[in-house]
């Protein structure tokens, strides 16, 4: 493969420099090399670029055009284009240290006039990923299909009210699990695109679930006909483009996903943003994933609590970023899925230094609350105080009503006999938030 020229000339790959560093394009507390319990800080955090904000992102937003222009986008085929700007990509994904990115199929490749002109295409530019793969030992965290920018999944994919559309929709996926497994793309994500409604005026609400699910099932027997044993995630969000999302949050997607017997073959990719619009907190939808056994992969971006829409902005909240990460690590970490920065460039932030800065800040807040959580895990003062509040339920008639061997009879009785009105404990929130304040600022 020939040598491309620098994309990034003015930008060295970045190094880690410890938390006194004084030069803005450093790691603080990102390194990558570093082995903390026989694995590096790379393997742990399993960093990813996501594609489409960082290569296909163009600063663009209802009021006005993009305002980001990048050098290699300039070109007149559209084929060679998407080449040089994949040249771009890995350049950036080996100056940022970044192990894995994941992408659109309609990210990386042109869409053609036909589905079969879009599948040459996407050939085309897949053939070139698994060379820049080989190259530089960049890997593909999960692969994805986008079926909502095109006009034809205005009413959404696979729960569109004309079944040409669900078939159209179910040939891309075919093919975009097709080149995810070609590339060895570790993952496979659903996020609902479309799929939700305006207006329940026009629209069979349990005939378009039921088709969903339809779906979902048709994609786990294809993948299992080719041998793809990538993991299978959903990436719930309550609204935004459609007024109501069918996959509104992880609770609802649980209780999707066992309604239609597919629990097995799914677990959530969960994006920080997407929680914070339905309402919860990030670690909140962490631990319900993880309660079931279905925590997967992590979108990781911010939105701002002051607005209702997926902002996707860079995560340097700390306080938030530990709190997840004490659910992820309780909860055994992610396996084979990652932190994926589904996070963009403000639209005035339109120089490519300004991708370094923003990967640098998300990365360096991440490994910072991963290093924070560890602490705290290790010192175990709030697992103690956990375990305690609920000790209650461990011997004696507590423990009968959690193996399920108390009824209310018995229950009853214990309370007029024996056990009487209970004693209040405090919750001591504010003792709590105190000890999180100390390891966070000491
Ligand atoms: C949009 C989603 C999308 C998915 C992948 O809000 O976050 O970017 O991650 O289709
Ligand atoms: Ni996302
Ligand atoms: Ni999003």
């Amino acid at each position: 493969m020939k040598k491309s020229r620098a994309h990034f000339p003015t930008v060295a790959p970045i190094a880690y420099e410890g938390p006194g560093a004084t030069r803005p394009l450093a790691f603080r507390h990102y390194n990558p090399d570093e082995v903390i319990d026989g694995r590096t800080m790379a393997e742990h955090l399993r960093f990813s670029i996501a594609y489409w904000h960082a290569f296909r992102g163009v600063g663009s937003d209802p009021f006005g055009p993009g305002t980001i222009v990048r050098p290699w986008e300039q070109g007149r085929d559209a084929l060679s284009v998407a080449k040089t700007r994949m040249d771009a990509a890995f350049e950036f994904f080996q100056k940022i240290r970044a192990p894995f990115y994941c992408f659109h199929d309609r990210d990386i490749a042109p869409e053609g006039r036909t589905l079969a002109e879009s599948n040459k295409n996407l050939d085309a530019l897949v053939a070139h990923a698994q060379d820049l793969q080989q190259a530089t030992g960049v890997k593909l965290l999960w692969g994805t299909a986008n079926l909502f920018s095109h006009p034809r999944y205005m009413c959404g994919a696979a729960t569109n009210p004309d079944a040409h559309v669900f078939a159209y929709a179910a040939a891309q996926v075919k093919k975009a699990l097709d080149v995810t497994k070609q590339l060895g793309g570790e993952n496979y994500v659903f996020w609902g695109g479309r799929e939700g409604y305006e207006t329940l005026l026009n629209t069979d609400l349990k005939r378009e679930q039921e088709h969903l699910a339809t779906f979902l099932h048709l994609a786990v027997d294809y993948a299992k006909s080719i041998g793809f044993t990538g993991q299978f995630l959903i990436e719930p969000k309550p609204k935004e483009p459609t007024k109501h999302q069918y996959d509104f949050d992880v609770a609802s997607g649980i209780a999707f996903l066992r309604t239609h017997g597919l629990e097995k073959h799914f677990k959530f990719n969960i994006e920080t943003n997407h929680a914070t619009l339905a309402g919860h907190s990030f670690q909140h939808e962490i631990e319900v994933a993880a309660a079931a056994g279905m925590l997967g992969s992590i979108d990781a971006n911010s939105g701002d609590l002051l607005l209702g829409w997926d902002t996707d902005q860079f995560n340097t909240d700390v306080r938030e970023l530990t709190l997840a990460m004490i659910s992820i690590l309780r909860a055994g970490g992610l396996g084979s899925g990652g932190f994926n920065f589904d996070a963009k460039l403000r639209r005035p932030s339109i120089d490519p230094e300004d991708l370094f800065h923003a990967h640098i800040g998300g990365m360096d807040a991440y490994a910072l609350a991963f290093k924070l959580a560890r602490r705290i895990l290790a010192d175990g003062k709030f697992t103690q105080f956990v375990q305690e509040r609920y000790a209650s339920y461990d011997t004696g008639f507590g423990r009968e009503i959690e193996t399920g061997r108390a009824g209310f009879r018995q229950l009853e009785k214990l309370v007029l006999t024996r056990l009487g009105e209970p004693t209040p404990r405090s919750g001591r929130q504010e003792y709590l938030e105190n000890l999180l304040l100390s390891y966070l600022h000491g």
